[in-house]
């Protein structure tokens, strides 16, 4: 099995931090993306959508899109569990991690996109866009500390369940991109920062 990864990337984090949960290690190939190296024919052939992470098995499959990587690897080392273990729960965890897909991630991707020099002359940049992208992280930023603030404090240190999981890995993931991309938690949000500086100070943060 070999992992390719990206440095710095949010999808590639989720990964990485999912499989040091499991307490397992993978071979990893880093793959420039600077050198545009995700877009050549040989990196195409392994995942035509041209990004990362992506996970070449034994037998030459390969499987990309964080979350199939990180169910493909629950099924193999099922402890500790990441995906849920009763319908319920199950359900929670992926409602929990669509949200941070689609309304956290989402947005502070574009906010990238948008508005860092990096995509400079590698992607069309629309500055109001990019703003736009931004004000809607902080709303949805505002919405969580709030549903954070309703539970009861030993509640609120994971998102979807008692424990950490894939849908705590996405948002955190998420939140190191917004960071470095000026997207910050308002102090005043003390809910999230709380949940952030909690995850973020587990061993497996720096995978
Ligand atoms: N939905 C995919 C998204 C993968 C993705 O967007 N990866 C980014 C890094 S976070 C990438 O490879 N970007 C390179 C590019 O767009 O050229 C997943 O969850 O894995």
């Amino acid at each position: 099995m070999k992992l390719y990864d990206l440095k710095g990337g949010m999808n590639p984090r989720r990964v990485r931090i999912f499989v040091a949960e499991k307490g397992i290690e993978i071979p990893v190939e880093m793959v420039d993306m600077t050198k545009g190296e995700n877009k050549t024919a040989e990196f195409l052939a392994k995942n035509p959508m041209g990004k990362l992470p992506v996970l070449e098995l034994d037998d030459g499959t390969f499987i990309t899109e964080s979350v199939a990587i990180c169910r493909y690897v629950e099924s193999l080392h099922p402890e500790p569990n990441m995906f849920g273990t009763d319908p319920l729960e199950i359900a929670n965890i992926e409602m929990w991690t669509r949200r941070m897909e689609l309304d956290f991630a989402i947005p502070i991707l574009q906010v990238f996109e948008h508005l860092n020099p990096f995509w400079k002359g590698r992607l069309k940049q629309i500055t109001a866009c990019g703003e736009l992208a931004g004000e809607k992280a902080m709303t949805r930023f505002a919405w969580l500390d709030g549903e954070l603030g309703k539970r009861a404090p030993e509640e609120r240190q994971f998102l979807a369940a008692g424990r950490y999981t894939v849908a705590d890995i996405t948002l955190q993931s998420a939140l190191i991109v917004a960071k470095a991309c000026g997207v910050r938690i308002p102090e005043e949000q003390t809910h999230l920062s709380s949940w952030f500086a909690s995850v973020t100070a587990r061993p497996t943060a720096r995978a």
